[in-house]
This record gives structure tokens, C-alpha cells and sequence, in this order.
């Protein structure tokens, strides 16, 4: 892209974000993020009351940037409309929930798409199905309604749920951003496929292991 429409991109990027329409917006998004991390936070709490361990490691939360947004309507060819935007990206608000086990995962998706106030708009399961690459995670679109004073407004979230094990690879594989020829030359793409599925038995195995740990306590009491 040549200077110049770089720095009316970015002069742009910068009066939007300045913009009381952006603000509000915004508002509405941080707020459904709110509202779905307080849902995961709460079933967190009661699912450890069992357990005496919580099933969540950590929760990462955010919204995606102005910038991020406007590549990804380009990508798609979505009008740049507030409208389109809404209607179009439904990952503008997103939720990471990283877990324990992967049992946990099926678990915390079940008691909150269950929820009255929950609708589930999309669902992607990445690890029963992993993508090519390896990469495993389970996608939910949920819709959440949010109190504002003139009444609620139902507002999309993304949730991811991740093992720690997923989360690492792809942490990592989001880092290396390697380029093609270095790809194909040094067998990158097969490599972190099989890293993948090592963190995959793993989560497997450490799965195991802690179902034993738990038919064996409960033969014992
Ligand atoms: P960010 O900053 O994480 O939001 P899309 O391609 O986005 O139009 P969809 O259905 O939203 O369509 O895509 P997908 O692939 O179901 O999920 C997109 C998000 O999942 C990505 O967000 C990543 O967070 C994660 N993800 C999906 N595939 C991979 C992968 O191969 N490696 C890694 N590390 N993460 C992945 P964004 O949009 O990339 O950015």
C-alpha cells in the first residue's frame, strides 16, 4: 500500500476511534464480554465445589481493534457499514477459556448454552475436528442480551475453549509467522502438525490419568 494511504488509513483509524458512535458501540461490546465471563466465572466457582478444583485455568478476553476489524470486512467484501459490521463479524467481542481437561470443556459449553438468557448462533468443534494444521479448539457463537436503559440488546460473543495443551501450540503457531519458502524448505507445516497431536495425547493421557485418580477415590470412600 503506497504511504500516503497508509497515513489516511491510519488518520482514519484515528478519528473512528475518537467517534462517539465507536464508543458506544464498543460499550455494548465489553459489556456482553462482561456478562459471558461472569456466566463462566460463576459456573467455575460451582463446578469446584465437587471437584475441590477449579476447571478453568485462566479466562483472556478482548475486543478485537478497529484495525482488525476493517481487514476482516475487506477480506470478506462486507460493506464498511456499522450495520454490515454487526451483522457480518461476530467475533468482535471474544472469550478464551482455558481449561484443565478436556472433559471440562464439554462440560462449561453444555451448562452455558443451556442458559435461558444463552443462544447459541454458530458452533465449531476444532477438536474432535481438528483444522489441517492441527489446530484444535471448540468455537461458540453465543448471543447474549445486554440491560441498557432503553431495554436489552442481544449482542454476539465468541468463546473459545482450549486445553492448556492447545493453547500452548497455538499460541506458539500464531507467533511464528514464518515465510513460505522457509516452510517448504524446512518441513514446517508437517513439523507443527505433529507437535499438535503430541499435545493432543497428551491432554489425552493427563485425561486418564486423573479419571483413574477419580474411580479410585471414589472405590475407596
Ligand atoms: P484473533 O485476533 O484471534 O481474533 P474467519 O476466518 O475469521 O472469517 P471464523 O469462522 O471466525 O472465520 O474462523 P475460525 O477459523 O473458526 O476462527 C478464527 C479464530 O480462531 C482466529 O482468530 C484464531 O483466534 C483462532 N484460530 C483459527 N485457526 C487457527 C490456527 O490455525 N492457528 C491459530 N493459532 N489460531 C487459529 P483470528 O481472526 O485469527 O484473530
Amino acid at each position: 500500500m503506497p504511504e500516503d494511504e497508509i497515513i489516511d488509513v491510519k488518520h482514519m483509524l484515528d478519528t473512528l476511534k475518537k467517534s462517539r458512535v465507536y464508543m458506544e458501540v464498543f460499550a455494548e461490546y465489553r459489556s456482553a464480554i462482561m456478562e459471558v465471563e461472569t456466566k463462566l466465572r460463576i459456573l467455575d466457582i460451582e463446578m469446584s465445589v465437587d471437584r475441590e478444583k477449579n476447571p478453568i485455568e485462566t479466562i483472556q478476553t478482548r475486543l478485537k481493534s478497529p484495525e482488525s476489524i476493517l481487514e476482516k470486512m475487506e477480506r470478506k467484501g462486507c460493506p464498511f457499514t456499522l450495520e454490515s459490521m454487526r451483522k457480518n463479524l461476530m467475533d468482535i467481542a471474544g472469550i478464551r477459556v482455558i481449561c484443565d481437561y478436556i472433559d471440562d470443556i464439554y462440560k462449561l459449553e453444555k451448562y452455558l448454552s443451556s442458559q435461558d438468557d444463552i443462544k447459541v448462533l454458530d458452533r465449531d468443534d476444532y477438536i474432535r475436528n481438528p483444522k489441517p494444521n492441527g489446530y484444535r479448539s471448540l468455537h461458540l457463537t453465543v448471543e447474549v442480551p445486554i440491560f441498557l436503559t432503553g431495554g436489552p440488546k442481544p449482542i454476539p460473543v465468541e468463546v473459545q475453549f482450549r486445553t492448556m495443551a492447545m493453547d500452548f501450540w497455538a499460541s506458539l503457531e500464531h507467533k511464528l509467522k514464518y515465510k513460505k519458502h522457509i516452510g517448504q524448505e524446512k518441513d514446517i507445516g508437517a513439523r507443527l502438525k505433529k507437535c499438535a497431536d503430541i499435545a493432543s495425547a497428551l491432554d489425552q493421557e493427563m485425561l486418564r490419568i486423573r479419571q483413574d485418580i477419580d474411580s479410585y477415590e471414589k472405590e475407596q470412600n
